[in-house]
């Protein structure tokens, strides 16, 4: 942290934040106003944010930002293996509901032998910095619904307005905070997508939940397109795709009569999202369909924890890179991963949970487990000596430096000691052999509670933030 700031300079800081937020765009649907999700401009409110950047250094930024391009090559390399994402999510499939439909959906594709010749990814690869061995370590890689590349840019714009003003007096300097056009970059891929489509007529097709809190973000990204590519976006949920989406016998896919040129998912990675058949149907729909799915199913599944810990293990990267150095840099920033099958590791995580993260097959934040609870699970499971712990992975506890932070939620100031994580965002764009993109494309940060085990902005957890690089 950068200390304490005196009481009245904070508080004309958070005022000065609060309105910069609502003037530009730096806010989310209010939980408390029923109309927000329905009408956009009604029951709005400023994203949460912390007050100031979290200073971070400058090599590991740079770190996180060289292994975006590689991590876009492996998830497309692992995309193409349908037989390792099958064999090793195998036991998944039997104890995990969810992990199941979408194996089945990816299954059936491979049995007609669909092939997806134009390939987007839109992922994010989340860090935590160890303290005490200043390791850039990953916890996930989101290849589905990376949430926030519009309204992050928003928060390193605001740290720097901010600077602006009260840099001097703080002895902080504006210019430390590094650019952030995840949005133009994520936006330009889209339309570079579109145009390898080439279709002029076909739509980008968003899906959205049914309550979705996080739509400003979308309709940034949205807003972006057309204003500068000239790419139409419409919005829709799993059950209004299944009641309008209809594909033509060249495999196009029109909803409400509107080609799809791409599929961009911003729901669809949680059990949540699919209450019934219906949307299940669409899902399968749109992955038949000859549009752009970002993400296909097979970039949905290789983005799952068990791929992650599957590719941890010994030799398993050398199947999917060449390039020894990529390799190398990319086992770097692996953190320990474990199935349960491990009884040794198992065994330490009973004895020492606090060293521990155990994690299910799920996206979206709020579903880890911890502490006590962790050694209860694991000793359930044991015990049990079902096939239950298929659906989990162990993954070593990351200890990241803590500072006194001012968070900001609802207009309410907090100050706590709080950790950070920084997510990087890329782009990758293949057709053919050609591959058109293939970037890193800015950054998220994000600051919670140390306290607090769960992460997530969306799920209420984190604040946004920026950084400061030192
Ligand atoms: N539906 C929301 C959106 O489209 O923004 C939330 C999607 C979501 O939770 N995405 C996860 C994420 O990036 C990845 S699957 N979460 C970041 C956060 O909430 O802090």
């Amino acid at each position: 942290g950068f200390g304490e700031i005196e009481q009245g300079l904070a508080d004309q800081m958070v005022h000065d934040a609060l309105v910069w937020s609502s003037l530009h765009g730096l806010v989310v649907g209010d939980r408390n106003n029923k109309r927000s999700g329905k009408v956009p401009g009604v029951g709005l409110v400023h994203a949460p944010f912390a007050l100031l950047p979290v200073s971070f250094p400058e090599s590991h930024f740079r770190e996180a930002c060289e292994l975006a391009p590689i991590f876009n090559e492996l998830v497309d390399r692992v995309s193409l293996d349908g037989k390792f994402l099958q064999d090793s999510l195998a036991r998944t499939k039997k104890v995990d509901a969810f992990t199941s439909r979408l194996l089945d959906i990816h299954s059936k594709m491979m049995e007609i032998n669909k092939k997806d010749e134009i390939r987007l990814g839109l992922h994010r690869s989340d860090y935590m910095l160890d303290e005490q061995t200043k390791l850039l370590l990953q916890l996930e890689l989101n290849t589905i619904s990376s949430s926030f590349p519009g309204l992050s840019c928003l928060v390193s714009e605001l740290h720097r307005s901010l600077l602006n003003h009260y840099g001097e007096t703080l002895g902080l300097d504006p210019r430390r905070i590094p650019t952030n056009a995840a949005v133009s970059q994520y936006a330009e891929a889209l339309a570079k997508a579109w145009i390898e489509f080439n279709n002029p007529k076909a739509a980008v097709l968003v899906v959205v939940q049914t309550e979705e809190l996080n739509m400003y973000d979308q309709h940034w990204l949205s807003s972006v397109l057309r204003e500068r590519h000239n790419v139409r976006s419409i919005r829709k949920t799993l059950a209004e795709i299944n009641a309008e989406g209809e594909l033509q016998p060249d495999g196009t896919l029109l909803v409400g009569g509107v080609p799809v040129a791409i599929i961009y998912f911003r729901a669809g990675y949680t059990p949540n999202d699919y209450p019934s058949e219906l949307e299940w149907r669409a899902r399968l729909l749109m992955e038949e369909s000859s549009a752009i799915k970002c993400p296909s199913i097979s970039y949905h599944l290789a983005g799952t924890k068990k791929i992650q810990q599957e590719l941890a293990k010994p030799n398993v990267l050398e199947r999917f890179l060449e390039n020894k150095e990529h390799i190398a840099k990319v086992r770097k920033c692996f953190a320990g991963l474990w199935s349960l099958e491990d009884p040794d590791i198992v065994g330490k995580a009973i004895e020492s949970p606090e060293l521990f993260v155990m994690k299910p097959q799920r996206e979206g934040g709020g579903n880890n487990i911890y502490g006590s609870d962790l050694r209860e699970a694991l000793l359930r499971l044991q015990h049990e000596g079902t096939e239950d712990n298929a659906a989990y992975i162990l993954m070593q506890r990351i200890f990241p430096a803590i500072s006194l932070t001012t968070l900001i939620r609802d207009g309410i100031c907090y100050k706590d000691h709080a950790v950070s994580e920084i997510g990087v965002y890329s782009a990758y764009l293949r057709n053919k052999d050609n591959v058109i993109v293939n970037e890193q494309c800015g950054y998220l940060m994000r600051t919670k509670i140390s306290s607090s085990n769960e992460g997530g902005v969306a799920a209420g957890f984190a604040v946004l933030d920026s950084l400061y690089l030192t």
